[in-house]
């Protein structure tokens, strides 16, 4: 089964925090040890101990052409070979810039950083400088990264004042995070009518995907938009995961609705450490060395993850897979929704674009109260049959399923055939 992953996971607990490098691959809410990957090629990964899976992964979103592509292999090889860091401008990071900015109308500059948590951490800070204002107003569910003033569990009730979501949070930092409930415009209003002139920005993921997937109201998100734009507050759209999967030009291109601020992350790195947030100009041009708001970072840049990241979208902008990837994407909640129907068992599905979500709840999901509702117990039982089965799953109820372009009909077919036995399986013992 997994006696090399099991050894090695037993090894790198000795030192490493949990085993992990990130706490959300260990895999706790599914209650086993995690496999430990090897390689990957288009949409299949091999564990340590050569077993193979169709992986609904995508190392959480990069990998949307799919892992080890001939196009992004060869692009990162090539830069390899001229050196992997100069800490000096190059001609590939402004390949980059342009790309990004005319990929994504709103985009008028780009900053390039290592991580989507730089990405937004820095466009708080630059939010927060523009605007002279320290509060920032995010929703129950959204994840941004772990910087400390984004990791904020909601109080009780609405327009509430954050408290630390981890021990190491200062309070006092925490207090300036107001979070709400998702899809919940008129507690935006009380938000903004109770702290208004304090509020530097609003951060909110368009399409939530850390809550499993959560489809926005269009009224809430261009509700949004008329709030903090009356109240000069900067609109910030977290698109780490979004961005590039929804369309060419992410989820602000679905939604009609043009941010102060984007965030990006995962797909412009190609699978290696990249994040960039840009905007209006009239903003970023606050950021120093021209502006007066500091941020930097050794391998922001890096021209091995431009090369990828680049590589990456170039794909994405020739083959233009968005509406294969929905077709996809359509066909493998159906018949996972139907698997579960057969076999007696509550489920909800969110899905949007390539990426999609299974909720074992019969309740409509739309927001973090109701995602929490879905039955973790089931969630448990079906990522473990599904794993045996072959298919590799997030190992938690509060992500999501990525299709890549690498997924083909046969492979999704398949994975329907492993739901029905699971379901099937499981509802026996219920
Ligand atoms: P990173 O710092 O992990 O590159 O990005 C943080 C981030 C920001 N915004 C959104 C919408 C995100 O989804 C993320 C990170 N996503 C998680 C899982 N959905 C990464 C997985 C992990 O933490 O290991």
């Amino acid at each position: 089964m997994r006696e090399k992953s099991n050894s090695l996971f037993g090894k790198a607990r000795k030192i490493i925090p949990g085993g992990v490098n990130s706490p959300v691959r260990a895999g706790k809410s599914v209650g086993m040890d995690p496999p430990f990957i090897a390689s990957a090629k288009g949409a299949r990964i091999q564990d340590a101990d050569g077993n193979e899976y169709i992986d609904y992964v995508a190392s959480w979103g990069p990998m949307i052409v799919g892992h080890a592509h001939p196009e992004v292999v060869a692009a990162v090889i090539e830069s390899a070979y001229k050196g992997t860091s100069y800490g000096a401008p190059t001609e590939i990071e402004v390949t980059m810039a342009e790309t990004i900015v005319q990929m994504v109308p709103s985009v008028e500059m780009v900053r390039m950083v290592n991580s989507g948590t730089e990405a937004t951490m820095s466009a708080i800070r630059l939010a927060r400088g523009v605007t002279g204002c320290d509060k920032i107003v995010k929703f129950d569910g959204c994840y941004h990264g772990h910087a400390d003033s984004l990791l904020v569990s909601a109080g009780s009730g609405l327009a509430t004042l954050g408290i630390p979501g981890s021990p190491g949070v200062p309070a006092d930092i925490a207090a300036h995070t107001i979070s709400l409930p998702y899809n919940d415009l008129e507690a935006v209003e009380k938000a903004f009518e109770r702290f208004g002139a304090e509020i530097a920005c609003v951060i909110l993921e368009a399409v939530p995907g850390n809550m499993g997937v959560v489809i926005p109201d269009k009224s809430f998100v261009e509700g949004i938009r008329e709030i903090t734009r009356r109240h000069g507050a900067i609109l910030i759209f977290d698109e780490v995961i979004t961005g590039f999967r929804l369309a060419l030009g992410g989820a602000q291109e679905i939604l009609g609705i043009t941010p102060d601020l984007t965030c990006f992350g995962k797909i412009i790195g190609g699978g290696l450490p990249v994040g960039a947030y840009g905007g209006r100009a009239d903003i970023m041009g606050r950021i120093a060395p021209d502006g007066d708001i500091y941020q930097a970072g050794t391998l922001s840049g890096n021209p091995l993850a431009m090369a990828a990241g680049l590589a990456t979208l170039d794909i994405l902008k020739r083959e233009n897979p968005f509406d294969d990837l929905n077709r996809k994407c359509e066909t493998l909640f159906a018949g996972l929704e139907k698997a579960a129907q057969n076999a007696g068992i509550p489920v909800t599905v969110n899905r949007i674009g390539s990426m999609g979500c299974l909720f074992f709840t019969q309740d409509r999901v739309t927001d973090f109260a109701t995602a929490r509702k879905s039955d973790a117990n089931i969630f448990r039982q079906y990522f473990q049959e599904m794993l045996a089965s072959g298919i590799y799953l997030a190992p938690s109820p509060f992500e999501t399923t990525f299709l890549s372009m690498a997924h083909t009909e046969e492979m999704i077919t398949e994975t329907v055939r492993c739901a029905e036995a699971a379901l099937e399986r499981i509802a026996h013992k219920m």
